[in-house]
């Protein structure tokens, strides 16, 4: 067996962002919205470099405009991610691209992803769970109307609030508020440091979010002092090499980080971010570390068991997602 045909978890994983360029194009058909600038000649989506991929993504994500589109998406994201053999993953829902931060148009865009999620757990034997997400160069008002929305939807299929975004703008503390009302409801946390930021904005979503997670974070390896106070504080890396690379922090799997991070007892995870933008999914993510490091079904299976402890699910669920990650 090879190590790319493990079951795995997924822990960071834009629901957009995770749209087949096939799918969006289809969308763009159907309501006749021009997006050609969005696609390369070949098929994929075109960017050149981080912001631009972020405008990119807004723009293909504009023509996802009610709740059956959303529910759409879901099927064919979670039937990808199953064929990968992903058994449990965490997405990104923004309730900016999801009703607009309006809460009751937000309940009936989650409704639909649910259903579609659970439909998806019977026929393919993976769950879903929806961590909601501001994205932070909208600025921090818009963050407030997410964390509302997080907070009212609060439980169950959503465990968890998170931001993700343009690192360039503003700083983490600036959306202390909106973190600070969804851990109140009692969601667990997570945003986007030390990709383009720098460690800094490691420590700073460390001090002024108090998070449990990290999306990325793999600019921590510049800052010994930082790297032992992750490990200290048991913070989890949702780490993502393939969109690294692609996205330029790296050259490529062989310089990424990630070995040198776990070695340092920092707990790591795999995920793929973007899957289509990055040209990647989780069997290529393996498939490259195991080239690269020479990581061994062992060292897969204990990154899944670090995943799966840092998951954002109720104890109940992980039990589930245990056995599925046993039988393999
Ligand atoms: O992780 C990548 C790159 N770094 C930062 N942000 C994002 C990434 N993929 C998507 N995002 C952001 C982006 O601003 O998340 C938002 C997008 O609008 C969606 S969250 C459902
Ligand atoms: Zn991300």
């Amino acid at each position: 067996m090879s190590v790319a045909d493990l079951p795995k978890i997924e822990l960071h994983l834009h629901h957009e962002g995770a749209a087949p360029p096939e799918f969006i194009k289809q969308l763009a058909h159907e309501k006749k919205v021009d997006l050609s600038k969005v696609f390369t000649a070949d098929g994929g989506y075109a960017f050149e470099n981080f912001v631009h991929f972020l405008s990119v993504y807004e723009a293909a994500s504009s023509v996802l405009t009610g709740p059956e589109d959303f529910a759409r998406l879901t099927t064919a994201i979670l039937e990808a991610s199953a064929a990968n053999g992903v058994v449990y993953s965490e997405s990104f829902l923004s309730p900016d691209f999801c009703g607009g931060g309006d809460v009751g148009a937000w309940r009936e865009y989650l409704a639909a992803i649910q259903e579609a999620a659970e439909a998806a757990e019977v026929k393919h034997g993976i769950t879903l769970r929806g961590v909601v997400t501001a994205v932070r160069h909208f600025g921090a008002e818009k963050s407030k109307a997410s964390s509302l929305c997080a907070a009212e939807t609060a439980g169950g299929f959503v465990t968890g609030f998170g931001m993700g975004g343009d690192e360039g703008q503003f700083t983490q503390g600036d959306f202390g508020y909106a973190f600070a009302q969804a851990k109140e409801a009692g969601l667990q946390l997570t945003t986007h440091a030390g990709e383009f930021g720098g460690p800094e904005s490691v420590w700073d979503a460390i001090r002024d979010l108090n998070v449990e997670r990290i999306g990325h974070g793999v600019r921590a390896i510049e800052d010994p002092e930082l790297i032992k106070e992750l490990v200290e504080r048991e913070i989890t890396l949702e780490v993502c090499p393939g969109s690294n690379v692609v996205l330029g922090l790296f050259p490529d799997f062989a310089s990424h980080p990630i070995q040198k991070l776990r070695d340092l007892g920092v707990k790591v995870t795999v995920s793929t971010d973007d899957p289509p933008f990055f040209h990647t999914t989780m069997r290529r993510e393996y498939e490259e570390l195991a080239k690269a490091f020479g990581w061994t079904e062992e060292d897969f299976r204990a990154l899944n068991v670090t995943a799966l402890d840092a998951a954002f699910c109720d104890g109940e669920t992980k039990k589930t997602v245990a056995k599925r990650l046993e039988r393999a």
